[in-house]
């Protein structure tokens, strides 16, 4: 019994290669039709092209990262219905091509956000980092959202105000870019133009309405879910509280309780992600594994660097604020559970999620934190890490 080692790959554009992922020791792919629209259909053919790639080099697709909500569903609008309808076909068309985990989120507008894609640490090695006041000097100077001060204390006013003189042009149209114009599998990504009448699309919508939307869709998409055997896994806000007046709904225990509960079946299921849930320090990970994790269906493992005023960067993947010598733990813990009540899936799929820029890497283009060399280091420490709690609890 084995965590399953996976390994993001964005396509055949994407500069790690599929011979490179088998070096790092990876067997199971984790990867999405990155070039299909948001709500629409996954056909058969377009799956099957993707997954014989991946077969003919000797690996396994193991995960869909993911099939993405349309903005219509989260804020029940517009096409919704139809959409809905397409992400039924989806799911039914991945389990007749043998693919039954999934992954998707449910962020309002932004997927993942980060400030700096090239912040460097101690080590020399490149990190993504978020910065609280870069952030609010978007929110509140460059992008103006109405009314963003409230959310904000005079201080960080006061510092937005002080560092947005002291940024050159360039940094700022940088500063833009990193936080809308999509980092890597986020599928859509926006002009400043536009943004705020997006953002104004959630102007009813707080986090009860974005719950109810959530559980809406899980009781139109669990029965299908289970019907044809795919495990749906939602992955966390990331960072898992709201930012730019938007709701999240997915950065707690208590939101996975609900989401559990909302649909009771195992179908509706977790993307343990510790960087994301890490994030917050009320987040216990080891406990959350305890508690939520018959549910896990996938686990993305890495390590953040927070401070008191909201900035956080992407650590080392054992260093950082994240025990990952205890989550590994309680994951194994999981697993041996599972086994004890004679369920099947043991070998949780899991992957090193993001890695620092490093050796190589740094003289190559490569998709922010997906890095080959940064990944494989991760990859090598959590798995040495595994063996070694394996061994020692037997
Ligand atoms: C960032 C990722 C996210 C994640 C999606 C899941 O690297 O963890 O883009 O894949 O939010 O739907």
């Amino acid at each position: 019994m084995n965590l399953e080692q996976t390994w993001r790959w964005y396509g055949p554009n994407d500069p790690v290669s599929l011979s490179d992922i088998k070096q790092a020791g990876a067997r199971g792919i984790v990867s999405a039709l990155h070039h299909i629209s948001n709500g629409e259909v996954w056909t058969i053919e377009e799956i099957l092209k993707r997954k014989d790639v991946i077969e003919e080099s000797g690996l396994n697709w193991s995960v869909v990262e993911s099939v993405p909500i349309h903005e219509n569903i989260k804020t029940r609008s517009g096409k919704y219905h139809e959409y809905i309808e397409n992400y039924k076909t989806t799911i039914r068309n991945l389990s007749v091509c043998k693919i039954n985990i999934v992954c998707y989120n449910f962020m309002p507008v932004l997927d993942w956000t980060r400030t700096n894609l090239e912040y460097e640490i101690y080590d020399g090695s490149t990190a993504l980092r978020f910065d609280a006041t870069e952030f609010a000097v978007f929110d509140l100077l460059l992008l103006k959202r109405p009314n963003a001060e409230k959310e904000y204390t005079d201080t960080q006013l006061q510092a937005a105000k002080t560092l947005e003189k002291q940024m050159s042009d360039a940094r700022k149209k940088l500063l833009v870019n990193n936080i809308i114009a999509g980092l890597p599998g986020a599928e859509e990504g926006y002009s400043l133009k536009d943004f705020n009448t997006i953002l104004n699309t959630y102007k009813n919508i707080g986090p009860n309405e974005l719950k109810e939307n959530l559980y809406f869709f899980l009781k139109e998409i669990i029965p299908v879910a289970e019907e044809t055997g795919v495990l749906m896994s939602i992955h966390p806000d990331d960072p898992p509280y709201p930012i730019l007046g938007l709701p999240r709904v997915v950065s707690t225990q208590q939101d996975i309780l609900d989401l559990y509960h909302a649909v009771d079946s195992p179908n509706n299921g977790l993307t343990f992600c510790t960087g994301s849930f890490g994030l917050r320090q009320d987040n216990d990970l080891p406990s959350m594994v305890e508690r939520l994790g018959n549910r896990i269906h996938f686990i993305h493992l890495r390590s953040t660097k927070r401070d008191k005023e909201g900035n956080f960067y992407e650590a080392n993947h054992l260093e950082g604020d994240v025990d990952m010598y205890e989550v590994m733990k309680a994951l194994i813990n999981e697993q041996n559970k599972r086994q004890r009540a004679g369920r099947s899936d043991l070998n949780i799929p899991m992957r090193p999620d993001h890695g620092h820029k490093m050796l190589d890497d740094q003289h190559k283009k490569t998709n922010p934190g997906y890095s080959g060399i940064g990944r494989l280091r991760g990859l090598a420490e959590l798995r040495g890490l595994e063996l070694g709690i394996r061994k020692s609890i037997r």
